[in-house]
C-alpha cells in the first residue's frame, strides 16, 4: 500500500498546498483503442476535460428511461436503502445507486456503444463501471452539488490510483442556464486539487447530501476560473456529458420551475482498479465504487 509520504496526489491536509500538475495523459493511447469521436471532438476533449454531444439518444428513448426511473423511484423497497440518498433535511430522494443493477434497461445502457466505445476511445483501453447512479433536481426545491473533483473522492476514500476514469451525465431533461446544470471549469483537469480537512468517518453518509469534506478553498477554485473560466452546459434531453474523473465541477439549486434529471454511470479502466482508501480510511459501500472481480463491460 502507498504511504501517505510517497503519495502524489494527496489531500485532506491539515495545511494548505499548492495545486498539484497532473501527470497521466487525458486521451490514452492518442485515442486510437476505439473509434467513436473525431479528432476534433477528442482535442476538445483533451483541451477542456469535458465534451457535450447533442442528440445522442432520441426523445423515445428518453421517454423509456424517464418512465424507468418513475418506475424505481416508486419501489416500496428503496425507502431507507443506504444506496437511496434524500435530500438533507427532507425525504425527498437526491441520487438513486447502482440503478444498472436495479434496472434491465439501464443495464443495456451501459453496454450501449454511444456510451461505452466513447469510454474505451478515452480511456485507452477495456473499461468497467465504477458507479452508476440517477440524480434528482426537481423544479424549485432541487439542491445544489458543491463544487469538487471527482477523483479528488476517488482517490482517497476509494483508492482509485490514477486518473483514468470518465463520467457521463446522459440528460433526461433538458438542461439550461436556470435549472440546476451542471457547470465545469474547463482546463481544470490537469491540476489535482488538495482539499483541506481531515475526513470524517463514514464520510459518504454526509457526503452524498452535502459535501464539505473533498471541496477546493475558493482560493484554488478562483485560481482555477481565473485561467479556465466557467461554463454551463445547456443541452437538450437526450444529449450526453462526458467528462474526465478530475475536472472540477458543480451546480445550483434547482428554483426554476424546470426538472432536472440525469443517469450517471462512471467507466474506469480495467487497468486502474480500486487499492486500498487512503490515510486507513474504511472502504466505501459497493455502490460508490465497485471492489469486485474485473470483469471488461462487452458490447
Ligand atoms: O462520492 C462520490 O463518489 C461522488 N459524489 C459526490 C457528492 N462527490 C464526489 C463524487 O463525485
Ligand atoms: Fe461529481
Amino acid at each position: 500500500m502507498m504511504t501517505v509520504a510517497t503519495d502524489y496526489y494527496r489531500s485532506r491536509v491539515a495545511t494548505p498546498m499548492a495545486l498539484i500538475p497532473r501527470v497521466e495523459p487525458v486521451v490514452y493511447a492518442r485515442g486510437s483503442y476505439a473509434q467513436a469521436l473525431s479528432a476534433e471532438q477528442l482535442r476538445s476533449y483533451e483541451e477542456n476535460g469535458f465534451l457535450v454531444m447533442h442528440d445522442v439518444f432520441d426523445a423515445a428513448e428518453v421517454q423509456r428511461y424517464k418512465q424507468e426511473l418513475q418506475r424505481l423511484l416508486q419501489l416500496p423497497e428503496l425507502v431507507g436503502q443506504p444506496d437511496t440518498i434524500t435530500e438533507p433535511g427532507s425525504d425527498a430522494i437526491r441520487s438513486l445507486f447502482k440503478v444498472h443493477e436495479r434496472s434491465e434497461l439501464v443495464r443495456n445502457l451501459i453496454q450501449d456503444p454511444r456510451l461505452l466505445q466513447v469510454a474505451r476511445q478515452i480511456l485507452g483501453s477495456e473499461v468497467y463501471l465504477h458507479q452508476s447512479r440517477a440524480n434528482f433536481k426537481p423544479g424549485f426545491t432541487g439542491k445544489a452539488f458543491y463544487w469538487h473533483s471527482d477523483f479528488e473522492t476517488w482517490h482517497v476514500e476509494d483508492g482509485m490510483p490514477s486518473m483514468r476514469a470518465l463520467s457521463c451525465s446522459v440528460l433526461l431533461t433538458d438542461n439550461n442556464a436556470c435549472n440546476g446544470s451542471l457547470m465545469l471549469v474547463p482546463g481544470s483537469h490537469r491540476y489535482f486539487v488538495p482539499c483541506l480537512g481531515e475526513t470524517p468517518e463514514q464520510h459518504h453518509k454526509q457526503s452524498l447530501k452535502k459535501q464539505e469534506y473533498g471541496v477546493p478553498s475558493q482560493e484554488h477554485l478562483t485560481q482555477l476560473v481565473d485561467e479556465g473560466g466557467l461554463v454551463t452546459v445547456e443541452a437538450k434531453a437526450g444529449s450526453v456529458i462526458f467528462f474526465d474523473c478530475n475536472t472540477m465541477h458543480g451546480s445550483a439549486n434547482n428554483i426554476s420551475p424546470w426538472a432536472r434529471s440525469n443517469l450517471f454511470m462512471v467507466f474506469n479502466s480495467v487497468d486502474n482498479a480500486l487499492q486500498s482508501p487512503k490515510y486507513g480510511l474504511e472502504p466505501r459501500p459497493d455502490f460508490l465504487g465497485y471492489r469486485g472481480a474485473i470483469t471488461p463491460i462487452a458490447g
